[in-house]
């Protein structure tokens, strides 16, 4: 790392990048490799590869056993987990969905013909929030697609009240949420259903994965059967199905991951602390919170940025740590209302969406994980400081408000 004291040394304005290698946003978490290695002969050796070896039978039941669900059925990966799931449900006609979400959500939806109803968030939480939800609900409506952003909870419990008194279907993407609570009951085991992801740059990973966790008896067997063509044995086909199966190379990353899990948290959390206390008496920029009596994977280094005093944007502040070699990313930006097809289906929708709109355009998530160097996270901060501190003179070297800034070639 370049130490940086003055505006001119910063990478945007010409001085040499603060990192020599560029730190990612989705960096994946490796566990321990020899263990990988030797579960990797051993496939090898049984000559299993998919269709419901070992390594996917020994993960199923560790996931089921951590999380304290009656069913925890893996799939290729959480988007082909979410369709199972939304079809298994039997949801129709519409579906309400955040927008300010991967498009994976609202195209999980579109993919099996409903139509995703976009709500708007709560600008604090960035979770749905319940009275727009109720607001939306027409006789079209057949469920809510709640997702848990960055592993935090929603209001699970007044979605779910809302769910129970229309007779709606009640599913959670939480994608993001392996391994953290809600009311000290890990996330997994609320709602008719929850989708997990173990894609590579989620914070444990089976290379691509996930998994439909679920207390429904009936429903397991449904989606059991679907994520297998319809087969239940043989020669029978009981119903209409795909091919959702995980094979066993990504269920023993899966599994070796989830043994380093609380090596990955503890990196992670402490990644946050330290942003939090770096970052603490900058106005206008903070670090989303954790709620610390809860369990979190702390995976989410996610910045809020307040132009208005931090007296720098989202895109300017971006472009300073793009320059500095931090790619950090503006997810969840714009929003699934501005991408297609949904923006051409409903050019207004951002009229009811306005915490999406204002939260889009303010965070900016930061690299973290076990793949950063041990100092990063402080580094990182002190740039973010330095560019906010001479926030006004950078944003008239960089043109017009900001937005878009180009960096400087090198
Ligand atoms: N619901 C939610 C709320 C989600 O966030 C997601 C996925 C889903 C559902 C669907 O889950 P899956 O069907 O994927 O299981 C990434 C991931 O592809 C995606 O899984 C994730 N959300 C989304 C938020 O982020 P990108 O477009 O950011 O990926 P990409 O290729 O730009 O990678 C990000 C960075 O990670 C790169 O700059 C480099 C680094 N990277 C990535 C990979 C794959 C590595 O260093 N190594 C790697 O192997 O989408």
């Amino acid at each position: 790392m370049r130490t940086k004291t003055c505006i001119q040394d910063l990478a945007i304005l010409g001085g040499p990048p603060a990192f020599d290698q560029p730190l990612h946003v989705g960096r994946p978490n490796i566990g321990d490799r020899a263990r990988l290695m030797q579960r990797l002969n051993d496939i090898l050796d049984r000559a299993w590869l998919s269709n419901h070896g070992t390594c996917v039978q020994e993960f199923e039941r560790r996931l089921k056993e951590l999380l304290g669900v009656r069913h925890c059925l893996v799939v290729c990966n959480a988007t082909v987990g979410l369709e199972i799931a939304l079809r298994a449900l039997d949801m129709h006609g519409e579906v309400i969905v955040p927008a300010f979400t991967a498009a994976a959500t609202a195209h999980a939806v579109n993919w099996l013909g409903m139509t995703p109803v976009f709500c708007d968030i709560d600008a604090q939480t960035h979770n749905l929030d319940p009275a727009c939800v109720e607001s939306l609900i027409t006789p079209r409506t057949s469920g809510i697609l709640a997702v848990h952003l960055w592993g935090r909870s929603c209001a699970v419990e007044a979605l779910a009240d809302i769910a129970q008194r229309h007779r709606l279907k009640l599913l959670f993407d939480a994608a993001h949420a392996l391994l953290c609570s809600h009311r000290g009951q890990y996330l997994g085991g609320f709602g008719h259903a929850e989708v997990f992801s173990f894609h590579a740059t989620k914070f444990c990973n089976s290379l691509e994965g996930g998994a439909i966790a679920t207390n429904d008896d009936a429903l397991a067997q449904r989606i059991t059967l679907m994520r297998t063509f319809g087969f239940s044995g043989p020669d029978v086909v009981l119903s209409a199905g795909i091919n959702g199966k995980l094979n066993e190379f990504a269920a023993a990353m899966g599994l070796t991951s989830l043994e380093s899990a609380d090596q990955f948290i503890a990196v992670n959390r402490r990644h946050w602390q330290c942003a939090v206390a770096s970052l603490a008496d900058l106005p206008g920029v903070s670090m989303i919170s954790y709620d610390t009596a809860e369990r979190n994977n702390y995976h989410y280094l996610v910045l809020q940025v307040d132009a208005a005093q931090a007296g720098i944007n989202r895109d300017a502040l971006l472009a300073v740590l793009t320059a500095e070699n931090v790619l950090a990313r503006r997810h969840f930006y714009p929003g699934c209302h501005r991408w297609e097809p949904y923006v051409t289906a409903d050019p207004q929708a951002y009229r009811r969406l306005p915490n999406t709109e204002k939260v889009a355009a303010q965070v900016l998530q930061l690299p973290n994980g076990t793949g950063i160097p041990p100092d990063a996270i402080q580094d990182i901060c002190a740039v973010i400081r330095l560019a906010a501190a001479n926030g006004g003179e950078l944003m008239g070297r960089l043109g017009g408000d900001g937005r878009n800034p180009r960096v400087n070639p090198r």
